[in-house]
């Protein structure tokens, strides 16, 4: 098997921190996503949606979607449990995961997607407004974290899970939007400092 990816994008890294979590080795193709790579016949083929990262099994099966690579990842190895355990552990891990997928991972990519003139490309139409609207959505998911963060060492309760790499992609993805953390989350710093020392950050 083997994933495709561009790694500097952050779809990619939500994938390798998880396989990095669970001590799984799969070999990485690198395909520049800035160059067009994903627009030719060839990679449209294996997804339509034309997005990395793509995971290849042996019987050529294709896996698209992030979270559903890391779905396959966890039934073919279980341990840790990254989507939680049992069935309120594994809602919990569902519910935050989204709602860090929609309310914050999404805004901070409109954000870089809208505004960044090197995405101009690749975002078309390219809406500065909704780009600059969504700043503020940031700002507001950020507050609403940290008050959740007050309560728990992790977002989905007291173990880390997909919830936490698809937040702390999306906060280290600020940069790349030109954002910031905002004034008074001290929860949600100490919390991105926790697991950004988790060696599965620097997969
Ligand atoms: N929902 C998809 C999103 C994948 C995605 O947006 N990937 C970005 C890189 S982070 C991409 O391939 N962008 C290519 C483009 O915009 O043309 C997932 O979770 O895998």
């Amino acid at each position: 098997m083997r994933i495709i990816e561009t790694r500097r994008a952050p779809n990619p890294r939500r994938v390798r921190i998880f396989l990095a979590e669970k001590g799984i080795q799969v070999p990485f193709e690198e395909v520049d996503l800035m160059a067009g790579a994903l627009k030719t016949p060839e990679f449209s083929a294996l997804n339509p949606m034309q997005r990395v990262p793509v995971l290849i099994l042996d019987d050529g099966t294709v896996i698209s979607e992030s979270v559903a690579i890391c779905r396959y990842f966890e039934e073919l190895q279980p341990q840790p449990a990254l989507f939680g355990e049992g069935a309120v552990g594994q809602a919990m891990v569902e519910m935050w995961n989204r709602r860090v997928e929609l309310g914050l991972f999404a805004a901070v990519t409109a954000a870089f997607r809208h505004l960044h003139p090197k995405m101009s490309h690749l975002e078309v139409p390219q809406v500065a407004a909704w780009g600059e609207a969504n700043k503020a959505k940031v700002v507001d998911m950020l507050r609403l974290l940290d008050g959740e963060l007050a309560a728990r060492p992790f977002l989905a309760g007291h173990h880390y899970s997909i919830a936490d790499i698809t937040a702390l992609v999306a906060v280290d993805f600020l940069k790349a939007a030109r954002l910031e953390l905002p004034e008074g989350v001290a929860n949600v710093a100490r919390w991105h400092a926790e697991v950004s020392a988790r060696p599965s950050a620097a997969a």
